[in-house]
Protein backbone atom coordinates (compact mmCIF):
# COMPACT_ATOMS: atom_id res chain seq x y z
CA UNK A 1 0.00 0.00 0.00
CA UNK A 2 1.19 3.44 -1.20
CA UNK A 3 1.87 6.03 2.12
CA UNK A 4 -0.80 9.00 0.57
CA UNK A 5 -3.52 8.93 -2.45
CA UNK A 6 -5.39 11.44 -4.28
CA UNK A 7 -8.64 12.40 -3.14
CA UNK A 8 -10.54 15.87 -4.62
CA UNK A 9 -6.79 17.08 -5.41
CA UNK A 10 -5.32 16.66 -1.99
CA UNK A 11 -3.17 14.14 -0.78
CA UNK A 12 -4.34 12.01 2.16
CA UNK A 13 -3.73 8.66 3.82
CA UNK A 14 -5.48 5.80 2.13
CA UNK A 15 -9.30 4.85 2.33
CA UNK A 16 -8.32 1.38 1.45
CA UNK A 17 -5.86 -0.35 3.88
CA UNK A 18 -5.47 -3.88 5.33
CA UNK A 19 -7.58 -2.82 8.22
CA UNK A 20 -10.51 -3.23 6.63
CA UNK A 21 -9.90 -6.92 5.87
CA UNK A 22 -8.73 -7.51 9.95
CA UNK A 23 -12.05 -5.64 10.81
CA UNK A 24 -13.90 -8.06 8.65
CA UNK A 25 -12.55 -11.31 9.57
CA UNK A 26 -12.65 -10.53 13.70
CA UNK A 27 -16.49 -10.00 13.15
CA UNK A 28 -17.02 -13.02 10.93
CA UNK A 29 -15.04 -14.58 13.67
CA UNK A 30 -17.37 -13.28 16.69
CA UNK A 31 -20.61 -14.11 15.07
CA UNK A 32 -19.72 -17.48 14.54
CA UNK A 33 -18.28 -18.13 11.20
CA UNK A 34 -15.76 -20.25 11.89
CA UNK A 35 -15.66 -22.11 8.51
CA UNK A 36 -13.53 -19.97 7.01
CA UNK A 37 -11.34 -21.80 3.68
CA UNK A 38 -7.87 -20.65 2.12
CA UNK A 39 -8.68 -19.45 -1.52
CA UNK A 40 -7.39 -21.54 -4.19
CA UNK A 41 -5.63 -20.32 -7.56
CA UNK A 42 -7.43 -18.44 -10.35
CA UNK A 43 -7.00 -20.81 -13.45
CA UNK A 44 -5.23 -18.63 -16.03
CA UNK A 45 -7.63 -19.60 -18.61
CA UNK A 46 -10.51 -18.01 -16.12
CA UNK A 47 -8.27 -15.28 -15.79
CA UNK A 48 -7.64 -14.60 -19.56
CA UNK A 49 -11.97 -14.76 -19.91
CA UNK A 50 -12.05 -11.69 -17.85
CA UNK A 51 -8.90 -9.34 -18.51
CA UNK A 52 -6.66 -8.94 -21.46
CA UNK A 53 -3.02 -10.47 -21.63
CA UNK A 54 -1.38 -7.91 -22.16
CA UNK A 55 -3.43 -6.08 -18.72
CA UNK A 56 -2.23 -9.24 -17.17
CA UNK A 57 1.12 -8.80 -18.42
CA UNK A 58 1.16 -5.27 -17.24
CA UNK A 59 0.19 -5.64 -13.80
CA UNK A 60 2.58 -8.59 -12.90
CA UNK A 61 5.76 -6.73 -14.14
CA UNK A 62 4.99 -2.81 -13.96
CA UNK A 63 6.64 -2.38 -10.98
CA UNK A 64 10.22 -3.22 -11.11
CA UNK A 65 10.62 -1.50 -14.84
CA UNK A 66 8.41 1.21 -13.54
CA UNK A 67 11.05 1.86 -10.86
CA UNK A 68 14.39 1.03 -13.29
CA UNK A 69 13.09 3.86 -15.56
CA UNK A 70 12.95 6.30 -12.76
CA UNK A 71 9.62 6.14 -11.58
CA UNK A 72 9.07 7.16 -7.59
CA UNK A 73 9.35 4.00 -5.85
CA UNK A 74 6.49 4.62 -3.23
CA UNK A 75 4.08 3.14 -6.46
CA UNK A 76 3.40 3.10 -9.85
CA UNK A 77 1.15 6.24 -10.06
CA UNK A 78 0.21 7.78 -13.94
CA UNK A 79 1.13 11.43 -14.48
CA UNK A 80 -0.66 11.06 -17.57
CA UNK A 81 -3.86 9.29 -18.59
CA UNK A 82 -4.63 7.88 -22.12
CA UNK A 83 -7.83 9.32 -23.07
CA UNK A 84 -10.07 10.31 -25.87
CA UNK A 85 -7.80 11.80 -28.93
CA UNK A 86 -4.62 10.31 -27.11
CA UNK A 87 -5.35 6.71 -26.96
CA UNK A 88 -2.20 5.35 -28.44
CA UNK A 89 -0.20 2.65 -26.94
CA UNK A 90 3.06 3.09 -25.80
CA UNK A 91 5.27 0.58 -24.59
CA UNK A 92 6.99 2.63 -22.00
CA UNK A 93 7.33 2.10 -19.00
CA UNK A 94 6.14 5.18 -17.45
CA UNK A 95 3.66 5.54 -20.37
CA UNK A 96 1.99 2.12 -19.93
CA UNK A 97 0.81 3.05 -16.34
CA UNK A 98 -1.56 5.78 -17.80
CA UNK A 99 -2.77 3.38 -20.71
CA UNK A 100 -4.34 0.86 -18.19
CA UNK A 101 -5.37 3.50 -15.64
CA UNK A 102 -9.01 5.46 -15.24
CA UNK A 103 -7.65 7.30 -12.31
CA UNK A 104 -4.84 7.65 -9.67
CA UNK A 105 -7.07 5.85 -7.55
CA UNK A 106 -4.94 2.11 -8.30
CA UNK A 107 -1.45 2.74 -6.78
CA UNK A 108 0.82 -0.20 -8.11
CA UNK A 109 3.36 -1.79 -5.15
CA UNK A 110 5.83 -4.59 -5.00
CA UNK A 111 3.23 -6.79 -3.52
CA UNK A 112 -0.33 -5.65 -5.36
CA UNK A 113 -0.17 -8.25 -8.05
CA UNK A 114 0.60 -11.11 -5.11
CA UNK A 115 -2.88 -9.53 -3.56
CA UNK A 116 -5.06 -8.37 -6.70
CA UNK A 117 -4.37 -12.73 -7.32
CA UNK A 118 -4.96 -13.56 -3.95
CA UNK A 119 -8.23 -12.07 -3.69
CA UNK A 120 -9.54 -12.76 -7.07
CA UNK A 121 -8.71 -16.18 -5.95
CA UNK A 122 -11.05 -15.82 -3.33
CA UNK A 123 -13.71 -15.42 -5.40
CA UNK A 124 -12.77 -18.07 -7.51
CA UNK A 125 -13.01 -20.48 -4.66
CA UNK A 126 -16.32 -19.34 -4.00
CA UNK A 127 -17.92 -19.42 -6.91
CA UNK A 128 -16.05 -22.81 -7.38
CA UNK A 129 -18.11 -23.96 -3.76
CA UNK A 130 -21.59 -22.99 -5.81
CA UNK A 131 -20.30 -24.72 -9.11
CA UNK A 132 -19.91 -27.67 -6.90
CA UNK A 133 -23.45 -27.43 -5.59
CA UNK A 134 -22.65 -25.11 -2.69
CA UNK A 135 -26.07 -22.38 -1.46
CA UNK A 136 -23.68 -19.55 -0.58
CA UNK A 137 -20.25 -18.37 -0.02
CA UNK A 138 -18.49 -15.04 1.06
CA UNK A 139 -15.54 -14.32 -0.31
CA UNK A 140 -13.26 -11.74 1.77
CA UNK A 141 -11.36 -10.26 -1.33
CA UNK A 142 -9.23 -7.26 -0.60
CA UNK A 143 -8.26 -5.67 -2.76
CA UNK A 144 -11.93 -4.63 -4.16
CA UNK A 145 -12.70 -5.29 -7.88
CA UNK A 146 -15.42 -3.77 -9.43
CA UNK A 147 -13.67 -0.78 -10.90
CA UNK A 148 -11.55 -3.19 -13.20
CA UNK A 149 -11.82 -3.12 -16.58
CA UNK A 150 -10.79 -5.74 -18.84
CA UNK A 151 -7.79 -3.97 -19.48
CA UNK A 152 -7.63 -1.29 -16.67
CA UNK A 153 -7.32 -0.85 -13.21
CA UNK A 154 -8.81 2.07 -11.20
CA UNK A 155 -10.62 2.93 -7.69
CA UNK A 156 -8.50 0.71 -5.71
CA UNK A 157 -9.03 -2.11 -7.64
CA UNK A 158 -6.84 -4.20 -10.34
CA UNK A 159 -8.63 -7.67 -10.90
CA UNK A 160 -12.06 -7.95 -11.15
CA UNK A 161 -13.21 -10.50 -8.34
CA UNK A 162 -16.78 -10.36 -8.97
CA UNK A 163 -16.53 -10.90 -13.03
CA UNK A 164 -14.20 -13.82 -12.09
CA UNK A 165 -17.01 -15.27 -9.98
CA UNK A 166 -19.39 -14.72 -12.70
CA UNK A 167 -17.33 -15.84 -15.15
CA UNK A 168 -16.75 -19.16 -13.53
CA UNK A 169 -20.38 -19.73 -12.60
CA UNK A 170 -21.55 -19.49 -15.82
CA UNK A 171 -20.15 -23.50 -16.25
CA UNK A 172 -23.05 -24.26 -14.44
CA UNK A 173 -25.59 -21.57 -14.10
CA UNK A 174 -27.25 -18.64 -15.47
CA UNK A 175 -25.57 -15.51 -13.44
CA UNK A 176 -26.70 -12.37 -12.51
CA UNK A 177 -24.69 -9.98 -10.49
CA UNK A 178 -26.30 -7.04 -8.30
CA UNK A 179 -23.66 -4.40 -7.55
CA UNK A 180 -25.03 -2.32 -4.58
CA UNK A 181 -21.22 -0.61 -3.36
CA UNK A 182 -22.36 2.89 -3.77
CA UNK A 183 -20.21 3.50 -6.59
CA UNK A 184 -20.86 2.40 -10.07
CA UNK A 185 -19.26 -0.81 -10.84
CA UNK A 186 -17.95 0.14 -14.20
CA UNK A 187 -15.35 -2.50 -14.80
CA UNK A 188 -18.14 -5.03 -14.30
CA UNK A 189 -20.22 -3.68 -16.47
CA UNK A 190 -17.86 -2.86 -19.36
CA UNK A 191 -16.70 -6.71 -18.93
CA UNK A 192 -19.72 -8.06 -19.53
CA UNK A 193 -21.19 -5.09 -21.62
CA UNK A 194 -21.67 -7.49 -25.17
CA UNK A 195 -22.93 -10.49 -23.69
CA UNK A 196 -26.22 -11.80 -23.21
CA UNK A 197 -25.21 -14.60 -20.77
CA UNK A 198 -24.71 -12.77 -17.95
CA UNK A 199 -26.91 -10.21 -16.34
CA UNK A 200 -25.37 -7.20 -14.77
CA UNK A 201 -27.37 -4.64 -12.68
CA UNK A 202 -26.10 -1.90 -10.38
CA UNK A 203 -27.65 0.30 -7.64
CA UNK A 204 -25.21 3.67 -7.18
CA UNK A 205 -24.50 7.17 -6.56
CA UNK A 206 -25.70 8.99 -9.74
CA UNK A 207 -22.99 9.78 -11.87
CA UNK A 208 -23.65 13.42 -11.81
CA UNK A 209 -22.80 13.32 -8.08
CA UNK A 210 -20.79 10.63 -7.80
CA UNK A 211 -17.27 8.87 -8.50
CA UNK A 212 -17.07 6.93 -11.10
CA UNK A 213 -18.89 10.18 -13.06
CA UNK A 214 -18.59 8.79 -16.61
CA UNK A 215 -21.12 5.98 -16.47
CA UNK A 216 -23.49 4.28 -14.86
CA UNK A 217 -26.40 6.51 -16.37
CA UNK A 218 -29.91 4.69 -16.79
CA UNK A 219 -29.63 4.31 -20.52
CA UNK A 220 -26.91 2.20 -20.47
CA UNK A 221 -28.74 -1.07 -21.15
CA UNK A 222 -25.72 -3.46 -23.16
CA UNK A 223 -24.43 -3.49 -26.21
CA UNK A 224 -24.78 -5.42 -29.25
CA UNK A 225 -25.90 -8.62 -28.39
CA UNK A 226 -25.89 -8.06 -24.81
CA UNK A 227 -28.38 -5.30 -25.39
CA UNK A 228 -31.38 -5.67 -22.66
CA UNK A 229 -28.51 -7.55 -20.04
CA UNK A 230 -27.18 -4.21 -18.11
CA UNK A 231 -29.42 -2.28 -15.72
CA UNK A 232 -28.16 0.79 -14.27
CA UNK A 233 -30.02 2.22 -11.13
CA UNK A 234 -28.87 5.65 -10.41
CA UNK A 235 -29.72 7.45 -6.68
CA UNK A 236 -29.14 10.60 -5.57
CA UNK A 237 -27.01 11.20 -2.46
CA UNK A 238 -29.19 11.19 0.46
CA UNK A 239 -31.02 8.50 -0.26
CA UNK A 240 -32.50 6.29 3.25
CA UNK A 241 -33.55 2.46 3.52
CA UNK A 242 -36.46 2.99 2.59
CA UNK A 243 -35.88 4.41 -1.17
CA UNK A 244 -33.03 1.66 -0.96
CA UNK A 245 -35.05 -1.45 -0.66
CA UNK A 246 -37.69 -0.32 -3.46
CA UNK A 247 -34.96 -0.27 -5.77
CA UNK A 248 -33.21 -3.10 -4.49
CA UNK A 249 -36.76 -5.41 -5.47
CA UNK A 250 -37.20 -3.17 -8.65
CA UNK A 251 -33.37 -4.87 -9.67
CA UNK A 252 -34.29 -8.32 -8.39
CA UNK A 253 -37.42 -8.18 -10.31
CA UNK A 254 -35.69 -7.83 -13.75
CA UNK A 255 -33.14 -10.85 -12.47
CA UNK A 256 -35.49 -12.99 -11.81
CA UNK A 257 -37.89 -12.52 -14.94
CA UNK A 258 -34.49 -12.67 -16.95
CA UNK A 259 -33.99 -16.36 -15.24
CA UNK A 260 -30.64 -16.15 -13.31
CA UNK A 261 -30.35 -19.31 -11.32
CA UNK A 262 -27.30 -18.08 -9.76
CA UNK A 263 -26.62 -14.46 -7.91
CA UNK A 264 -23.17 -12.57 -7.64
CA UNK A 265 -23.35 -10.00 -5.45
CA UNK A 266 -20.65 -7.02 -5.70
CA UNK A 267 -21.10 -6.10 -1.98
CA UNK A 268 -19.99 -2.53 -1.16
CA UNK A 269 -20.96 -1.21 2.22
CA UNK A 270 -20.10 2.64 1.38
CA UNK A 271 -23.70 2.87 0.92
CA UNK A 272 -24.00 3.38 5.01
CA UNK A 273 -24.77 6.31 6.39
CA UNK A 274 -21.38 7.30 7.99
CA UNK A 275 -19.11 6.47 4.97
CA UNK A 276 -16.56 8.48 4.14
CA UNK A 277 -16.37 8.12 0.13
CA UNK A 278 -19.90 7.73 0.22
CA UNK A 279 -23.29 9.83 0.15
CA UNK A 280 -26.52 7.75 0.90
CA UNK A 281 -27.71 7.45 4.35
CA UNK A 282 -28.70 3.42 4.88
CA UNK A 283 -28.77 1.71 8.36
CA UNK A 284 -26.84 -1.65 9.49
CA UNK A 285 -30.36 -3.17 10.16
CA UNK A 286 -30.77 -2.27 5.74
CA UNK A 287 -28.11 -4.66 5.01
CA UNK A 288 -30.01 -7.24 6.49
CA UNK A 289 -33.22 -6.23 4.81
CA UNK A 290 -31.00 -6.75 1.15
CA UNK A 291 -29.48 -10.40 2.31
CA UNK A 292 -33.19 -11.29 2.92
CA UNK A 293 -34.86 -10.00 -0.28
CA UNK A 294 -31.87 -11.57 -2.35
CA UNK A 295 -31.95 -15.06 -0.65
CA UNK A 296 -35.81 -14.77 -1.32
CA UNK A 297 -34.94 -15.57 -4.90
CA UNK A 298 -34.15 -18.99 -3.44
CA UNK A 299 -31.02 -19.34 -5.48
CA UNK A 300 -27.30 -19.95 -4.87
CA UNK A 301 -25.51 -16.47 -4.57
CA UNK A 302 -21.67 -15.64 -3.68
CA UNK A 303 -20.65 -12.09 -2.21
CA UNK A 304 -18.15 -10.47 -3.28
CA UNK A 305 -16.39 -7.48 -1.08
CA UNK A 306 -16.29 -4.75 -2.36
CA UNK A 307 -15.84 -1.24 -1.03
CA UNK A 308 -16.54 0.20 2.56
CA UNK A 309 -14.79 2.89 4.13
CA UNK A 310 -16.32 3.40 7.90
CA UNK A 311 -13.87 0.68 8.98
CA UNK A 312 -15.07 0.54 12.42
CA UNK A 313 -18.71 -0.67 11.28
CA UNK A 314 -17.52 -2.55 8.37
CA UNK A 315 -17.28 -5.62 9.76
CA UNK A 316 -20.29 -5.39 11.73
CA UNK A 317 -22.15 -4.28 8.45
CA UNK A 318 -20.72 -7.26 6.45
CA UNK A 319 -22.33 -9.68 9.44
CA UNK A 320 -25.48 -8.02 9.09
CA UNK A 321 -25.65 -8.89 5.45
CA UNK A 322 -24.60 -12.35 5.70
CA UNK A 323 -27.07 -12.57 8.84
CA UNK A 324 -30.25 -11.37 6.02
CA UNK A 325 -29.12 -13.81 3.62
CA UNK A 326 -29.14 -17.19 5.91
CA UNK A 327 -32.02 -16.07 7.66
CA UNK A 328 -34.52 -17.96 5.36
CA UNK A 329 -33.82 -22.20 5.11
CA UNK A 330 -30.49 -21.42 3.35
CA UNK A 331 -27.81 -23.34 6.01
CA UNK A 332 -25.63 -20.85 6.75
CA UNK A 333 -22.41 -22.10 4.41
CA UNK A 334 -19.09 -21.21 3.94
CA UNK A 335 -16.49 -18.26 4.23
CA UNK A 336 -13.33 -17.63 1.90
CA UNK A 337 -10.41 -15.60 2.81
N1 LIG B 1 -14.38 12.43 -4.91
C1 LIG B 1 -14.43 1.31 -4.22
O1 LIG B 1 -15.29 1.59 -3.42
N2 LIG B 1 -11.78 8.22 -5.03
N3 LIG B 1 -13.65 2.24 -4.81
C2 LIG B 1 -13.02 8.93 -5.20
C3 LIG B 1 -14.32 11.02 -5.17
C4 LIG B 1 -11.75 6.81 -5.42
C5 LIG B 1 -13.81 3.66 -4.55
C6 LIG B 1 -12.94 10.42 -4.96
C7 LIG B 1 -12.86 5.97 -4.82
C8 LIG B 1 -12.76 4.49 -5.20
C9 LIG B 1 -14.16 -0.11 -4.57
ZN1 LIG C 1 -17.28 1.94 -3.64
Amino acid sequence: MPPHEFYDGALVPPFESAARADIIDAALAQAGYHDQHAPQTVPHAILTRVHTPEYLEYLQHIYPQWCAAGGDAAAVIPSTLAVRWMQRYSPHPLATPGYFAFDLSAPIVEGTWAASLDSAGMAYSAAQYLCDGGRLAYARCRPPGHHAGSDMCGGYCYLNNAAIAAETLTSRYRVAILDIDIHHGNGTQQIFAERADVFFASIHGHPHECYPYYMGFADETGIGAGQGTTLNLPLAFGCDDATYLATVDHALARIQHWGATALVISAGFDTFAGDPLGGFRLSQACYTQIGQRCARLGMPIVVIQEGGYAVAELGSNVVALLGGLTASTTAPDCVIG
